[in-house]
Formats: C-alpha cells, sequence, structure tokens
C-alpha cells in the first residue's frame, strides 16, 4: 500500500522546480511495475490536465486499473499504459470518441474508444463531474435546507457556494438554469446543458450510483441534491481518513438509504406526542413557572431515544449524559424516565425538604436510573449529571465520570459505556470549556471512546442572535479541530432527524470518535416563559408565531400516507394526557423532597440505606514498618529487567534508597508510601495534571523512560504487592479548567479511588474557578453529593516572582463554610467536623503529615475534596524529612503541631506565640535560632486550616498565659490565611488578647517580581516576628 501511495503520488503534478530537474532523466523502457513507474513521474505529471484537484480522481483510477485494467474507461487504460511505457509528455491520450446520450451507446463508446481520438472533452468532462461531486460532498450542506423558520442560514452565509449547481429554491427553474449556464457553458466546469444528459461514470468515492457505475449528469445532480441539499448537511470532508468518509458517503448518499417501516414511524409519532404533550401539559398547570420548555425542538426526545436504542443495540449499556436547561424536564420525564409525579411536585412550593440540598432539582440535579430499553429489551442504566447554570461546565465532568465507569467495569475500548453531551448553539460556540473538552476526547488516559453530541441549535442565545454570538459559520464548528463528523438537521423533519442520529450512534460504536448533531430549530418562546422575545427578535418570532408544530406536521403526514389515522392520533395523545395527570394527582401527594433520590452516581454500599457514613470515626492512618521499607524499596528500584533509566535518575533513586535505609522519607517519597498502601488496599489511585508523571519540580518520577527504546517505561508503583489496585499517573493536556473537571467527574463514580488533579503552579488552578466555585466547593450542598478529588496545589514565595507564588489560599479559605465567630460545639473535632464542612484545606509542614492526610483521605467514613498547599522548595529541604516512626501505626495527621522545644517546656516563660503554616515555619525556626529566641517565642504550625482546629489552638493559647499572639505568614496581607485565621483565634480566646501580624503588606500582585526585594520583604517580617516591641505601641 505504501507502495502505491508512493508511486501514486508521483503521478500528481510536479511543481515547475521539480519538473526541470525531472523531465530530461533519462527512462529506461521497462516493463510496468510501481518501482519502474517512478522514473516516470515527470512526463506524466506534464500531462496537461493533471492539475489540481482532478489529480485525485486520476489517482483513484489509476489504484483501480492497477488492480484491474478493465475497470476504468478505455481512454484511462490506454492512458495509463502509454504513461507505463514511456510515452512523452502530453503524448500519453488517445482521443476516444465523446459519450452520447444512453448507458447503451457509452459502452459502445467505450469498445470504440481506440478507433475515434477525441477523448480530451470526455476526460475533461469526467474530471468536472468529480469535481462536481466532490463540491457537492463539500459543501452542499451550505446549501441544505435546515432552517425551519425558512428565515435564517444556518451557516450565517446567505451565499451560494460558487461550484455547486443548485438553487435554493427548487421550483425556481430560472435561477437553476442560470446558475447552470454561469457554471458550466464556458464557465467553472465547461461543462454545458446539453452535457445534462450524457452519461458519466461515477467515481468510487461516491455512492450515488446504488448499483449503477454510471449516471446522466442530470441524475448526478439530482442525487447530489437529494443527499446533500435537503434536510440534512453533512460535515466531514476534513476528516482526514478514507474509510471513514466513505463510511459517511455510503451512509448518505446511497439511493433509498432513509426509508422507515410504519412502525419506526409510528414510534416516533409516539414520542413527538410525549415530548409534546409533556411541555404543553406543564404549560396548562404551571403557566407562570419558568421550565426552559422545549418548544421548537420537541424533536430532541425522539432524537436522544433514537442514540440510546440504538447504542443499546451494539452494546452499551450504560450511558451517561450532560446537558444544559434547555428540556431538561423533558428530558428526566422522557428519556431517562424519572416518575412523572417526582417531576410534577418540584412546582409544588410546599415540598420540604427532607435533606440537606439546596434543592434545585428542575433545572440542576441529576439523575441516576436503570431499566429496560423497550426497544432493544436489554438492560440500560441512564445517568444525567447534576450540573451548575454555568454552561458547558459539566461537559468534562460527565467525560471523566463516563471514563471512570469504562475503567470499573474494564470497559477499554468504550463498548459498554458512553457518554451524550447536549449543549445550546451560543453556549457550545463560545464557551472554551467546549474546546477543551473536545481535546481530551482522543487521549488515552482521558478518552471515552466517542461521545455523540447534540446540539439545540434554536438559533438564538437568550435574546443575542447568531451573528453576534460567533464568527464561525456553524456553532458546531469546534468539533472539526477533532475530524468529528457534523450533521446539520433540520428539527421539523423528524424522520431525518432520527436518521442522522441513528448513524451518529451507529458512528461511535464502528469508530469510537465523537460526532455532532446540530438539530437546527427554533424557540418557540422567550428565553424562559415568561420572556418577552418580542421585544429584540420581532421578525424571527412572527414567523415563530406561523409555525405549525412539528407534532402537527408530522401527523399530518403520516395521516396523509396513511401509516395512522386520525382517531389513532388522537388516542396516542389522550393516553399520555391521562399519564400525566394521573401523575399530577399523585404528586400532590408528595410532600417532602428527598435530594437524595435525585443523585447521578449513588455509591452502593458505602453509605447506609439512610445515606449515612457507616461510623463516625477514623482508623489510624500509620502503616506497618515493613510495608513502609517495601514501598520505598520499590520506589528507589527499577522493578523491570534489561531497563536503562537516566544517570541522574539513578542518582536520585540511590538517595531515596538510602533515606528508606535510614527509616526517613521526603515529600516524594511520603507520597509513594501513601499512594502505594491504598493500592495494596484495593484503592485506585489516578494522579492527573500537567507532567505529574515527573513532576513540575522533578521530584516525582512515578514513570521511568528506557533511555535505550523509545516510548518503553516503566510504571514502579505499579510492581508493589501482588493483587493491588492499579495505579494511573498521567499528564494532562494544558488544560486545567477541563482537565480539573474531568478528574472531578471521574472521582465521582466511585469512594473507593483517591483522585488527584495537581496544579503545574497553584496559580493555575483559577483557570478552573468554575469548577471549584460551581462543582467542588458547594457540590454537597447544592447537590447531596460527596466527592473526595484531592487538588494538589504548589505555593509559596520562593522569589519566583508574581505568576509562579501563589495558590490563592485567601480564596480556598473564604469559601470555607465554618463559622468564624463560633466555637463548635463537638465531642469529636477529628472526624465530626470534617463531615460538617464543605471541604478540607490543609498546608502540611512535613512528608509525614502529608503521607497521613492522603490516606485519611481514603480512610474517612465520607468524602469530602481535599485542597493541599504543596511545597516546592521544601521538596529538597534537607529539614523537611520525615522519620519512620511518625508514620507507624498508631500515628495520624497532625491538625495541629504544637511546639515542642524549649518554649513548649517552659510555657509560661513564653513571651509570644507564633502561630503559622506550611514553608514559612522553617524559616522561622531558623531566624529564631539565629536570634536564641527558643525559650521566649513558641512556634505553633496549623496544618489544617479549615476546618480550623478550634480545640487544639485553642488548647495552645491557654498553654502559654503571658504570650502575646501572632499569625505570622509569608503572603501579603490581604493574602493568604491572616483573615481566615484571626477572627477565628479570636474566637478560640474568647477574645480576650489581639492576634497581630507578621507578614507581608498588602498587595495587588501575589508577589514581587525582584528577588532582592523578596528578600527585604522576608527579612522585614522575620524581624517583626522576633521583635518583641513590635506590637507595643499598637495594644
Ligand atoms: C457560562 C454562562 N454564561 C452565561 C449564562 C447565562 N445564560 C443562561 S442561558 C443563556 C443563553 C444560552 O443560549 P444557548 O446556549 O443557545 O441555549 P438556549 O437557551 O438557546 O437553549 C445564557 C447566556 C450561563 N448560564 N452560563
Ligand atoms: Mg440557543
Amino acid at each position: 500500500m505504501l507502495n502505491l501511495r508512493t508511486c501514486a503520488a508521483k503521478l500528481r503534478p510536479l511543481t515547475a522546480s521539480q519538473t526541470v530537474k525531472t523531465i530530461y532523466q533519462h527512462r529506461p523502457a521497462a516493463p510496468r511495475t510501481f518501482q519502474q513507474l517512478r522514473c516516470y513521474s515527470a512526463p506524466v505529471a506534464a500531462e496537461p490536465f493533471l492539475s489540481g484537484t482532478s489529480s485525485n480522481y486520476v489517482e483513484e483510477m489509476y489504484y483501480a486499473w492497477l488492480e484491474n485494467p478493465k475497470s476504468v474507461h478505455k481512454s484511462w487504460d490506454i492512458f495509463f499504459r502509454n504513461a507505463n511505457a514511456g510515452a512523452a509528455p502530453g503524448a500519453a491520450y488517445q482521443s476516444p470518441p465523446p459519450l452520447t446520450t444512453s448507458l447503451s451507446t457509452l459502452s459502445q463508446a467505450q469498445s470504440l474508444v481506440q478507433a475515434q481520438p477525441n477523448v480530451d472533452k470526455l476526460v475533461e468532462d469526467h474530471l468536472a463531474v468529480q469535481s462536481l461531486i466532490r463540491a457537492y460532498q463539500i459543501r452542499g450542506h451550505h446549501v441544505a435546507q435546515l432552517d425551519p423558520l425558512g428565515i435564517l442560514d444556518a451557516d450565517l452565509d446567505s451565499s451560494l457556494p460558487a461550484d455547486i449547481i443548485t438553487s435554493t429554491d427548487k421550483l425556481d427553474l430560472a435561477v437553476f438554469k442560470e446558475r447552470l449556464r454561469v457554471l458550466t457553458v464556458g464557465g467553472f466546469y465547461g461543462l454545458d446543458e446539453s452535457d445534462l444528459d450524457k452519461v458519466f461514470h461515477l467515481p468510487t468515492t461516491t455512492f450515488i450510483g446504488g448499483n449503477e457505475s454510471a449516471l446522466p449528469l442530470r441524475e448526478i445532480i439530482r442525487r447530489l441534491e437529494m443527499a446533500y441539499c435537503q434536510h440534512i448537511g453533512v460535515e466531514f470532508m476534513f476528516i482526514n481518513d478514507l474509510e471513514q468518509c466513505q463510511w459517511i458517503r455510503q451512509k448518505f448518499e446511497t439511493p433509498g438509504i432513509m426509508q422507515f417501516t410504519s412502525e419506526e414511524k409510528r414510534t416516533l409519532l409516539a414520542r413527538l406526542v410525549r415530548s409534546t404533550r409533556f411541555e404543553e401539559f406543564l404549560h396548562r398547570k404551571w403557566s407562570s413557572e419558568k421550565r426552559f420548555g422545549l418548544e421548537g425542538c420537541e424533536v430532541l426526545i425522539p432524537a436522544l431515544k433514537t442514540i440510546i436504542d440504538k447504542s443499546s443495540e451494539k452494546g452499551v449499556d450504560y450511558v451517561i449524559m450532560g446537558m444544559p436547561h434547555r428540556g431538561r424536564l423533558n428530558v428526566l420525564a422522557n428519556v431517562i424516565r424519572k416518575e412523572l409525579e417526582q417531576i410534577f411536585c418540584q412546582f409544588d412550593s410546599k415540598l420540604e425538604a427532607a435533606d440537606e440540598g439546596s434543592g434545585d432539582v428542575k433545572y440542576h440535579l441529576g439523575m441516576y436510573h436503570r431499566r429496560i430499553n423497550r426497544v432493544t429489551d436489554r438492560n440500560i442504566t441512564l445517568s444525567l449529571v447534576a450540573n451548575p447554570s454555568h454552561l458547558e461546565a459539566a461537559d468534562p465532568v460527565v467525560q471523566g465520570k463516563t471514563k471512570a465507569e469504562q475503567f470499573y467495569c474494564g470497559d477499554t475500548e468504550g463498548k459498554k459505556v458512553m457518554s451524550i453531551l447536549l449543549h445550546g448553539d451560543a453556549a457550545f460556540a463560545g464557551q472554551g470549556i467546549v474546546y477543551e473538552t473536545f481535546h481530551l476526547s482522543d487521549l488515552p488516559s482521558y478518552t471515552t471512546h466517542g461521545t455523540v453530541h447534540v446540539v439545540v441549535n434554536n438559533q438564538i442565545g437568550f435574546t443575542t442572535d447568531p451573528r453576534m454570538a460567533r464568527s464561525s459559520p456553524y456553532p458546531t464548528d469546534v468539533a472539526r479541530v477533532v475530524n468529528a463528523p457534523i450533521f446539520h438537521v433540520n428539527a421539523d423533519d423528524p424522520e431525518a432527524v432520527v436518521y442522522v442520529c441513528n448513524v451518529a450512534a451507529e458512528w461511535r460504536s464502528t469508530f469510537h470518535k465523537d460526532v455532532v448533531v446540530d438539530l437546527v430549530c427554533y424557540r418557540r418562546n422567550g428565553h424562559n416563559e415568561m420572556d418577552e422575545p418580542m421585544f429584540t427578535q420581532p421578525l424571527m418570532y412572527k414567523q415563530i408565531r406561523k409555525q405549525k408544530p412539528v407534532l402537527q406536521k408530522y401527523a399530518e403526514l403520516l395521516i396523509s400516507q396513511g401509516v395512522v389515522n386520525q382517531p389513532e392520533y388522537e388516542e396516542e395523545i389522550a393516553k399520555y394526557d391521562k399519564i400525566c395527570e394521573e401523575a399530577h394527582a399523585r404528586s400532590k401527594d408528595e410532600k417532602i423532597l428527598h435530594i437524595k433520590h435525585w443523585l447521578d452516581s449513588p455509591w452502593p454500599g458505602f453509605f447506609t440505606l439512610d445515606g449515612q457514613p457507616r461510623s463516625m470515626t477514623c482508623p489510624s492512618t500509620g502503616l506497618n514498618e515493613e510495608d513502609l521499607t517495601h514501598i520505598g524499596q520499590v520506589a528507589s528500584s527499577v522493578p523491570v529487567e534489561d531497563f536503562t533509566i537516566h544517570g541522574g535518575l539513578s542518582r536520585i533513586l540511590k538517595t531515596r534508597g538510602e533515606m528508606v535505609k535510614n527509616r526517613m522519607v521526603d515529600w516524594a517519597l511520603a507520597e509513594y508510601m501513601a499512594f502505594g498502601s491504598l493500592l495494596k488496599e484495593g484503592i485506585h489511585i489516578r494522579l492527573s495534571g500537567q507532567d505529574v508523571e515527573r513532576g513540575t519540580f522533578s521530584h516525582r518520577h512515578h514513570v521511568l523512560h528506557d533511555q535505550n527504546v523509545d516510548k518503553r517505561t516503566c510504571i514502579p508503583m505499579n510492581h508493589l504487592w501482588p493483587n493491588q489496585a492499579p495505579y494511573t499517573v498521567c499528564n494532562s493536556s494544558l488544560s486545567e479548567y477541563g482537565v480539573l473537571g474531568f478528574e472531578l467527574g471521574f472521582a465521582m463514580a466511585s469512594p473507593n479511588a483517591l483522585v488527584l488533579w495537581e496544579a503545574q503552579f497553584g496559580d493555575f488552578h483559577n483557570t478552573a474557578q468554575c469548577i471549584i466555585d460551581q462543582f467542588i466547593c458547594p457540590g454537597q450542598a447544592k447537590w447531596v453529593r460527596q466527592n473526595g478529588i484531592v487538588l494538589l496545589l504548589p505555593h509559596g514565595m520562593e522569589g519566583m516572582g508574581p505568576e509562579h507564588s501563589s495558590a490563592r489560599p485567601e480564596r480556598f479559605l473564604q469559601m470555607c463554610n465554618d463559622d468564624p465567630d463560633v466555637f463548635p460545639k463537638l465531642d469529636d473535632f477529628d472526624v465530626r467536623q470534617l463531615y460538617e464542612c464543605n471541604w478540607i484545606v490543609v498546608n502540611c509542614s512535613t512528608p509525614a503529615n502529608f503521607f497521613h492526610v492522603l490516606r485519611r483521605q481514603i480512610l474517612l467514613p465520607f468524602r469530602k475534596p481535599l485542597i493541599i498547599f504543596t511545597p516546592k522548595s521544601l521538596l529538597r529541604h534537607p529539614e523537611a524529612r520525615s522519620s519512620f516512626d511518625d508514620m507507624l501505626p498508631g500515628t495520624h495527621f497532625l491538625r495541629v503541631i504544637p511546639d515542642s522545644g524549649p518554649a513548649a517546656q517552659n510555657p509560661e516563660q513564653v513571651k509570644r506565640v507564633l502561630f503559622c503554616t506550611g514553608k514559612v515555619y522553617y524559616d522561622l525556626t531558623r531566624e529564631r535560632k539565629a536570634r536564641q529566641m527558643e525559650a521566649d517565642v513558641a512556634i505553633t504550625r496549623v496544618e489544617q486550616l479549615s476546618p480550623f482546629p478550634f480545640d487544639l489552638l485553642q488548647r495552645e493559647a491557654q498553654k502559654y498565659p503571658a504570650a502575646e499572639l501572632v499569625w505570622c505568614q509569608e503572603e501579603h496581607k490581604n493574602q493568604g490565611y491572616y483573615d481566615y485565621v484571626k477572627p477565628r483565634l479570636r474566637t478560640t480566646i474568647n477574645r480576650a488578647k489581639p492576634v497581630w501580624y507578621a507578614g507581608r503588606e498588602p498587595a495587588a500582585a501575589p508577589a514581587t517580581g525582584n528577588k532582592k526585594t523578596h528578600l527585604t520583604e522576608l527579612q522585614r517580617l522575620l524581624d517583626t516576628a522576633f521583635n518583641l516591641d513590635a506590637f507595643k505601641d499598637l495594644a
């Protein structure tokens, strides 16, 4: 095949310089072989007709001829023979007679080909027809009739492509003729009207012929119009894969392929009835409630059901969906099949909440439902992921959850679990997260093996016209970056929609790649039912008022076809209305809202049946010496044979080995110990983020690379124990929003996994702020959904400038739900306080504490997000080491590390207690030592910032009765921890004393860009911290 390609490439026209170089080459006479033919490229290329796109056509014919010379037209056979035999440039032709009007005369002509020498016109006309076919395949969608209103251009362009012979108004023969004239007679294609009845051989790149290999031009144009310019616009020619293109052409070009049985038509009508009458029912009962109805795109319901039916037929048994507001209730009712009374009761304002959760069921809560698919008679589980208002934010979350479900059921190819993402047209085009999510779609550790995207393209976003909302022709153009085919379809043609959805589902199950269905529709009402659309879209809405609902149109069609009769149709409507009425009556009995019934990811077995934790205790997070040593040894070795690692890495591993011998760990080893021990207990671990495999600071090295064999890698963590859980460590794309969303989704699927996302530098997390603000911080409060995701955010003022210093602790702390002014009434702070918080925020100062907090995350009987500010310079700081003794059984995470030096021995003498967190501790102890103030100043480390260790810090403050209390931080005053800590510290001491501040001044940027200024600032804050008179005048 490679040879074939090379050879065919030689048939392409050469550049001028290539021609000059090769044209005078010696051309030995030779038999017809690929190798030999390479020499003849110059004369062949010099044929005048071999230019531009026509060379592709010739290439195809050449392939066909090589395999069977009879498979091509006689004229081509002669041409290739001559070329192969070394004919001079321009002399390879021998002209056959022009084709006349019928197929029979075509074959006569073929037999006469050598006798009649006028082949030029024939070849040119064939090439023109080939170009024409290609033009329809590439640009036919631009003239497809996609807008049900008939007033807008789905591609925002009212002009017709210059190389398509069509008129948008099929009835206007005059327009058609004029266009034909412009494009043909002396024009683009060089054909004329008389050619319309001539028969042309069809290339292998089209299926319009069905069983025929040649057609009259008139019929070719008609069939191309049928395939590409009706209610379906297919965008696929950018796909760089012949097999995939052929597959799509076959699906849309084959004559008569879009046939529906009467049974299928009736099913489609019944689905449209449900979709339409559901909205009507809601409108009747709650006319003044917002519901973001589906009117104008009722076809979405049959569309989704088709995708699910077809996917189920192909073996999928779990579909995870994400969608925005539009039609959400309808999808819940008619696709996921949530009980109608459960939906209707949400409109009852008297509904009381039985559990926590902000109760925004109607538009945001998720759903999980297992049922039998009636069409395929197979089990199917459907899950709709809870989503915030932030459009498209749920996209990566859905993908992460899908990946996790695939991972946990061993579905490595996405044959059993798949995702469907729904989008609005404005959001799909406007939100960058869509692009980020697409870019995850083909990455080995992030692919879900194809997502079906469905766009509810109502050609408006709130009040904004598409012309003001996007620069791309279609709202779907973003999908082109991953070569996803895009099927635009007029949503008022339900059969076209269902056909396209079937093809989309088949595409996904065949190629396991993303695909987009663009439902071009309209929005019958305003953005919500209370909005007046005429303020801003008067003409569009005048048209919409005239628009017959799709159900009515389709019912009339089926009645006219005799597929159903009027009474049957009315009965179908009455049947569904009755279902709604009965459910409505039952819904009045629902007095209590159980938000836990709206979970998208139940964790069976993890909670009690009431959804409570199975205990309120946490065992010791320590580990036995044997396991510590074993993990340490694997972490410092290469556990496979004949594997050469980099010399520098050998030294790192050797140092690790020595540390293990000395029963010590640094940061990287502590992480190894935590991960390795959890893997032994069957906990899957997934660490994802930019460059996490090595670690941004080159400290981790979880993936070893053979220096001699390309792409040969080894992950020692997966060589720890015989039956261990798998460890996934994956460098991500350069995205935060997308990847953090993905990992959050991954962590949703199971409580028995430790899922960590590491920011390259903590600063960068703010690109993913939406995931933090909308999901991680309030997820449980809003949606009663726990999540144990861990964020590793490198943080610290190290003179690297404003961009690489701060993970913005102040923001995370500001979003903690503990009350600064109330000392919690708890008998157990260790676990109970964690249970009540919205997330845990820590800044560890020792590797052992880092080890414990990671293990605690899994050993807790519930799940909370964990934010860890991780160190940079401490990764290699000689004092930032821990002994195995601090990690043995019985040890645990220390929320506070009290001073243990001379100050603690004589607490009454202590003049000042410095409270701090993280790396500044090492600066403070160094300075204290230098000033010989170890007996005067105690240093207390707050390791768990939130929930705030009120109990332990109260003890610390009381221990030093004569001491001033100072919060010391290296961050600027308006940043870091001060604003969070100060009121809480004051609460612990009943506001009996002030809490002073030692740290940098307030500032707009997180850090100075000047190294010297950085050091000056540091010295100044240390001076304040140890100047016992610093606050005298302020007291
Ligand atoms: C990220 C984000 N920005 C702004 C909004 C406010 N908003 C809600 S709906 C909407 C228009 C959405 O248009 P489209 O995506 O076409 O969906 P449609 O409502 O037309 O179905 C906007 C701007 C939002 N929800 N999310
Ligand atoms: Mg819209």
